[in-house]
């Protein structure tokens, strides 16, 4: 399976993490067999901005559920923790008025997403769509509709693959909103591209992991990658009980860098549109010491330079179709140093599957 495991002590984390590209296609082949997507668009059509709710990484999720709908429907859209929702309300729908929410939970139990879709639906009246990995939940109860990807659920407690094919549905849901079937097949692409190289990409993460000793992580993006390098640093915390930080790249230089010496592990998800800032800020802290890590679409001379590990997805395609990939190396990096660390991925210290409150 891989260099240095044995195949009995895999972690069914792994097995989930290196399934992506494949449940990738099998869950857009399904939107695209039942035409669920269309069918949503048409009861949605008039609401003028969305609002994407989660907790935990499906909160991550709808950060980057929400940039990537603005960026692909020129509607406006935000992400908000379930929380935020119950405890501030007026603060979280605001001025709201003509909003289509979106609840994103694996689980559909997670009580304050549930309590959150109850809220917007019945004392808001705004229309709710849920989307899930599971069925029959709480979630399917309090949503008007609900998508459910019953093949990206997982076993394990960390969230993987259930993240990245939701990220995909909803990126889809907007493609198909802004008709733009290119993107959609692109998604289809980069699956078949990406399954290619997933397994390569595996072993030299357990390499680079096996060559390193690290006391903390950052991850860094900006735009949509934002939200990737905030799921990233909770993929590390949760698999490998590491602390991990997220900032947006170039603030990472208004006081934060000064935690960088040679046992920071700091992963840079660089944008196409931010490139040119995002690579100085990667050139600085690979000066100052710090361990880097580029994950992007293609590298440069200057980031390979400036890089002691180098993720480069290589698509040819629109820049959100590689947002669902560049989650994975950071998933990688988690689940490798929890193994190094004698942890077991599979049952992260503290952590429950779900979150159900009283
Ligand atoms: C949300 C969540 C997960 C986290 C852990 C506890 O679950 O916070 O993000 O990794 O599993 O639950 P869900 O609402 O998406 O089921």
């Amino acid at each position: 399976m891989l260099g240095r495991m044995e195949s009995a002590q895999v972690p069914v984390t792994l097995g989930e993490i290196l399934s992506q590209p494949e449940i990738w296609r099998h869950c857009l082949s399904e939107l695209d067999r039942t035409r669920m997507l269309g069918g949503i668009l048409e009861q949605t059509d008039s609401r003028a901005e969305w609002m994407f709710v989660g907790c935990g990484s499906s909160f991550y999720l709808a950060e980057a559920a929400a940039a990537s709908w603005t960026l692909l429907t020129n509607q406006p859209a935000r992400a908000l923790p379930a929380s935020e929702v119950l405890l501030f309300p007026d603060l979280a729908v605001g001025a709201a008025r003509n909003t289509q929410v979106v609840v994103i939970s694996r689980s559909g139990q997670t009580s304050e997403a549930v309590r959150a879709a109850h809220l917007l639906s019945r004392h808001y009246r705004f229309p709710t769509l849920g989307i899930t990995c599971s069925a029959e939940t709480p979630l399917e109860k309090a949503c008007d509709r609900t998508v459910r990807l019953l093949a990206a659920d997982e076993k394990s407690t960390v969230m993987t693959r259930s993240f990245s094919s939701m990220l995909m549905a909803l990126q889809s849901l907007a493609s198909e909103k802004s008709r733009r079937e290119e993107f959609s097949s692109a998604l289809r692409r980069m699956s078949d591209h990406f399954a290619g190289s997933i397994d390569g990409l595996a072993n030299r993460v357990e390499e680079f992991v096996a060559e390193h000793a690290f006391s903390d992580y950052v991850f860094l993006g900006q735009g949509p990658c934002y939200a990737v390098a905030r799921e990233a640093s909770l993929k590390v915390t949760e698999m490998s009980c590491s602390y991990g930080q997220a900032f947006h790249t170039l603030e990472f230089r208004h006081g934060p860098k000064a935690i960088v010496s040679p046992r920071t592990c700091l992963a840079f998800f660089l944008s196409e549109g931010g490139l040119l800032a995002e690579s100085e800020v990667l050139a600085e802290m690979h000066e100052l010491g710090g361990v880097t890590m580029a994950i992007c679409n293609h590298a440069d001379d200057d980031i390979r330079r400036t890089s002691d590990f180098v993720f480069e997805l290589g698509f040819d395609g629109p820049e959100l179709a590689a947002l669902a990939p560049f989650i994975v190396p950071a998933q990688l990096l988690g689940c490798f140093t929890g193994v190094k660390k004698n942890l077991n991925p599979d049952e992260p210290k503290n952590l429950s599957r779900v979150v159900i409150l009283d």
